[in-house]
């Protein structure tokens, strides 16, 4: 779609200092908790609202109030209560985190009310959703930020600030996946009613074909490809495996077999850029295996991966090049750096944001810590007037895999097309180096 005359790009969008940052929090189930929790963490912010569909579930995230002394919220709830909570003229940020259905309707409804958003994944569910928020974060000029908390991570930081400055060479293919077996967590999914066996992740899961959950794995390496800041995801390919376990575990529940579960066990989906690289996301929820992101880049000099073990391979030259001080006659990039070299190469890319709130945000938690990282940097961004590390066209590029996956799967794998949400601004940034400058 074309932008609407006047309107105009949010890329780089810096908004006035926020001395202290008015938080209004929507949806308090399995997320929202832990968010409340870690804002009374950090300093210069108000938590002015809890509001969830369950009026207790809001009322419950007081005590993370109390505990650390601040004044009480107010407590909105009910099917249309953050409606109400976005109409408040004393709220700079709504933080949302219901089920993946209310994403996107609640941010459109906090933007139309001139609010700055953060969503948690998948910030969106459909092309549609993308290109609204889209519009609605460029009409109002606000923040929409998609809470992609593994880019937040230790390795996937330091691995970043490594490719930025050209430790691999040209990093020309990555990999990222969400591959988390989720029998334990199934069950605990809100569910509506009696009469609801499944739970609303899973019964998302059995109605929707393609990667409905692609940006922890797509996230990072995005950032490390330097999406929309200097290259841009053109055309996918996507296949997946037919359906097991998923409709397995659908007929278990309802005690009626299920024969019509959308998403595959296993899906794989492949992106080429407009530079001519690739990158390959995984998504699987569905088979007993180890927890896995896979997080891996391909450079022309050097390789980074994270999963099952987190290790560089650099030759001898490329780290020295990296500033990296080597002893070993023979070290090549055939096998992963070990003891001191794999230390100091860390040591000496390691990301100014982990400097800042890396010893904090372990004590805080979520995740191990990149949550509180994530919230705490946001907070900082917004306080000082910067751009956000991720905006709406991140969260576009990234939640798009699932609706053009499926499009690609239901016409037995052809390639898709991948909007350029930009609308032709994708080479105008070029890389990290601005919005992950200053810390
Ligand atoms: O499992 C993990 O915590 C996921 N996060 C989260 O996104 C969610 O799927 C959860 C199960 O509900 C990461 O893997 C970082």
């Amino acid at each position: 779609p074309q932008r609407a005359p006047g309107q105009k790009s949010v890329l780089g969008l810096a908004l006035p200092a926020m001395e202290s940052v008015r938080v209004g929090f929507v949806g308090l189930g399995m997320r929202g908790p832990g968010a409340v929790e870690r804002f009374t963490h950090i300093p210069g912010v108000e938590i002015k609202a809890l509001c969830d569909y369950e009026q207790t579930r809001a009322e419950d995230c007081q005590k993370y109030l109390e505990k650390a002394s601040l004044p009480k919220a107010d407590i909105y709830y009910g099917e249309n209560g953050y409606e109400e909570l976005c109409k408040r003229p004393d709220i700079d940020l709504v933080y949302i985190a219901p089920d993946w259905l209310h994403h996107a309707p609640i941010a459109k409804c906090a933007l139309r009310n001139g609010k700055n958003v953060a969503i948690e994944v998948p910030s969106a569910m459909t092309l549609n959703d993308c290109w609204e928020l889209i519009d609605l974060s460029e009409k109002h000029q606000k923040h929409c930020m998609i809470l992609e908390n593994c880019c937040y991570d230790w390795f996937e930081m330091n691995t970043l600030n490594m490719a930025q400055q050209g430790v691999f060479g040209e990093v020309i293919r990555a990999q990222g996946a969400y591959i988390h077996d989720l029998s334990p967590f199934w069950k605990h999914y809100w569910k509506n009613g009696e009469n609801d066996k499944l739970g609303w992740r899973l019964d998302y899961n059995m109605r929707h074909r393609g990667d409905v959950y692609p940006t922890h794995g797509l996230g990072p390496v995005a950032q490390a490809l330097n999406i929309h800041r200097g290259d841009r995801m053109k055309t996918l390919v996507a296949m997946d495996t037919k359906s097991v376990n998923g409709a397995a575990l659908v007929t278990e529940l309802t005690d009626s077999v299920c024969s019509n579960f959308r998403n595959g066990d296993h899906t794989t989906t492949l992106i080429r850029t407009e530079n001519g690289k690739v990158i390959e996301i995984q998504h699987n929820v569905m088979t007993p295996q180890p927890y896995n992101r896979l997080y891996q880049l391909t450079g022309t000099k050097g390789f980074a991966n994270k999963y099952p073990m987190e290790g560089y391979a650099l030759g001898k030259q490329q780290l020295a090049d990296a500033g990296v001080k080597v002893d070993i006659e023979d070290l090549s990039a055939h096998s992963f750096l070990s003891g001191k070299e794999k230390e100091a190469l860390i040591e000496k890319y390691r990301h100014p944001i982990l400097i800042k709130y890396g010893e904090m945000a372990k004590e805080v938690g979520g995740h191990g810590g990149m949550d509180f990282i994530m919230d705490a940097r946001m907070i900082y961004c917004l306080q000082n007037g910067l751009p956000l590390d991720m905006d709406v066209y991140d969260l576009a590029e990234w939640c798009c895999l699932a609706e053009l996956g499926s499009l690609s799967m239901d016409h037995n794998s052809a390639p898709v097309a991948i909007p350029d949400f930009t609308r032709g601004d994708w080479n105008k940034t070029k890389g990290y180096s601005h919005a992950f400058a200053s810390p």
